[in-house]
């Protein structure tokens, strides 16, 4: 098992289109347990593949309060949703910032696990919130494309002058 580097807003590579799994290999299952390990240890609630610069419509997420509620989700697609609302969120890939977006408060999505076995799963609260979100990511965006130009500029700078104190 490794803790993998995850990149963070804005780089370009988070924004690269991603492809759906077709191999469920032993390379699958490492790079799986890799992004759990990744996501409990940032900590964080979910993970997607491409936050991890690995181009594959596969995501990691485990939303119970005692961690004990891994789910992969592979090439993901929400079948319904319910009506949004004003959720807080924030993102790996976007470092200590939070802020408001709307999202549907209830959907069901259907995907395929680890080993490509499809299954269905209805969602609520922030379990949806982070389905949606992983998905987004999967499409190459971020929460923060969903506010106002002046809040992404400000936060894209925030972003740019952290990565300068990082490089030194
Ligand atoms: O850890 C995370 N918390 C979170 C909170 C509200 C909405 C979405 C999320 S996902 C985020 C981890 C992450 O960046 N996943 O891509
Ligand atoms: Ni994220």
């Amino acid at each position: 098992m490794a803790i993998l580097p995850i990149l963070t807003h804005p780089d370009p590579r988070l924004r690269l289109k991603t492809k759906p799994v077709t191999v469920f290999d032993d390379k699958l299952q490492t790079l799986i347990d890799d992004l759990f390990e990744t996501m409990y240890a940032a900590p964080g609630v979910g993970l997607a593949a491409n936050q991890c610069g690995v181009l594959l419509r596969l995501s990691v997420m485990d939303c119970s309060d005692d961690k004990t509620q891994p789910k992969v989700l592979i090439n993901p697609e929400i079948l319904s949703t319910d009506e949004r609302q004003e959720m807080e969120e924030g993102c790996l890939s976007v470092p200590d910032i939070r802020d408001t977006v709307q999202r549907y408060n209830k959907l069901r999505v259907r995907a395929l696990d680890r080993n490509g076995q499809p299954f269905e799963m209805d969602c609520e609260g922030l379990e949806a919130q982070c389905v949606q979100h992983e998905i987004d990511h999967l499409d190459g965006k971020l929460y923060v494309d969903y506010l106002s130009s002046l809040k992404r500029e400000r936060i894209k700078k925030k972003m740019l002058k952290l990565k300068e104190a990082v490089a030194g």
